[in-house]
């Protein structure tokens, strides 16, 4: 079976890089783009840095400083000050300010969306990079304009040693096992754990693309937090029907087994495990920018009749979750609400398509709950009224 994707990986395809490389080999895809344009020019990379509302960094290297860090919001006259080489500035989620940006997501809907964390993109002067590393991240690195040579190195864990710098995860040691320069189109995709280094061989830019998952520490910290709040202070240890123990200091396998089986029980909730996941993973990675637009909107019938459709918010985090017996879970921004299962086709085009144009919504306003669901949404600020 072809799809729409696999374009993205050459003579390669999306069946292939999913079974022989992702998470598992590092994957160089020559003209994933062809003739890419980058949908944002370096100016406005910078200009976006100077905004207190993004997240974005400087990393320098020069002779006195071999690494040095420095975080946005910049001064206005910081681009007139740096050097003309060894530099590089990293503007994170830049998909959430730039919606042409935010296209390029469209390209990568062949893995699950829950798992994108943002498009970062660097701007790099010659020689600029930031230093080997490894993400515990996927990344696809996208070469944005110019060229950058870029090295990939050994695997690596949290024993590898790293140089010695408040800032910077740098790795004191690479391995170096291949490394090909990117041209504008080109795309190399790096998974969890390899070691890479970029370096800017004309000026150039790098949009990655990066793919996020929770580590079993967070799961269980949060879940069984999650967890805690559904249970009352009744709900405790028994030991009903207890022998006489032989030592009364003892802790006995008994014992470990009552509380173990209890621990067993609670969490193997699947319905608690699946609505906290969704939660968690549809945070938001800044919720001042989610909740910009809460309020009361116009009436949302008044605006669809006027031909205004919805379009998500670019910082709302989207999915959800159907249980086997047809229940069906909407996830916004870290909340979740139950909605009927008629609703399926509705939630899952609310949760795919930015744009929501009023005809087709207009479909679905005759049912009530329908109706109830997109209101909702909007006052939260999730789904916006496209003007
Ligand atoms: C990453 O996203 O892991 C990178 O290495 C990108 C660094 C850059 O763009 O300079």
């Amino acid at each position: 079976m072809t799809t729409e994707f696999d374009s993205l990986f050459g003579d390669i395809g999306v069946e292939r890089f999913l079974a022989e490389y992702w998470q598992r080999k590092p994957l160089l895809i020559r003209q994933a783009f062809p003739n890419f344009e980058s949908p944002i020019e370096p100016n406005e990379l910078a200009g976006l840095s100077l905004e207190e509302e993004v997240e974005s960094r400087l990393v320098l290297k020069d002779g006195a400083h071999p690494w040095e860090l420095q975080r946005g919001p910049f001064p206005d006259d910081t681009y007139s000050r740096l050097p003309e080489r060894d530099w590089t500035l990293l503007v994170q989620a830049v998909d959430q300010f730039v919606p042409e940006v935010a296209d390029l997501l469209d390209r990568f809907r062949f893995l699950p969306t829950w798992r994108i964390d943002d498009i970062m993109i660097s701007y790099a002067a010659p020689g600029g990079g930031v230093g080997p590393h490894y993400d515990n991240y996927d990344v696809f690195l996208l070469q944005g304009y110019g060229k950058r040579r870029w090295r990939i190195g050994q695997h690596c864990t949290v024993d590898s040693p790293l140089l010695d710098h408040p800032d910077l995860r740098i790795l004191a040691d690479f391995d170096c096992q291949d490394e090909w320069v990117l041209e504008p189109g080109d795309m190399l995709y790096i998974p969890p754990g390899i070691a890479h280094d970029g370096i800017a061989e004309t000026d150039c830019m790098t949009i990655s693309v990066g793919f996020r998952a929770p580590s079993h520490q967070e799961v269980l910290v949060h879940f069984t937090d999650y967890l805690a709040h559904l249970l009352s202070d009744d709900e405790r240890y028994t030991d009903a029907g207890i022998s006489q123990p032989q030592d009364p200091a003892a802790i006995d396998q008994a014992a470990i087994d009552r509380l173990q089986q209890s621990v067993l029980e609670l969490v193997s909730d699947k319905e608690a495990l699946a609505t906290w996941f969704g939660r968690h993973m549809t945070e938001a990675k800044y919720p001042e920018l989610a909740q910009a637009y809460a309020g009361e909107p116009e009436p949302l019938m008044d605006a669809l009749n006027d031909g205004i459709g919805l379009c998500a918010n670019p910082a709302v985090r989207l999915a959800y979750w159907q249980a086997n017996d047809g229940s069906l879970r909407l996830f916004a921004n870290g909340e979740h609400c139950v909605v009927g299962s008629s609703l399926l086709p509705l939630v899952q085009l609310i949760c795919n398509q930015r744009s929501l144009p009023a005809e087709l919504l207009l479909g679905w306003t005759s049912e009530e709950d329908a109706q109830e669901l997109l209101e909702q949404l909007v006052e939260k600020g999730f789904l916006l009224m496209e003007r």
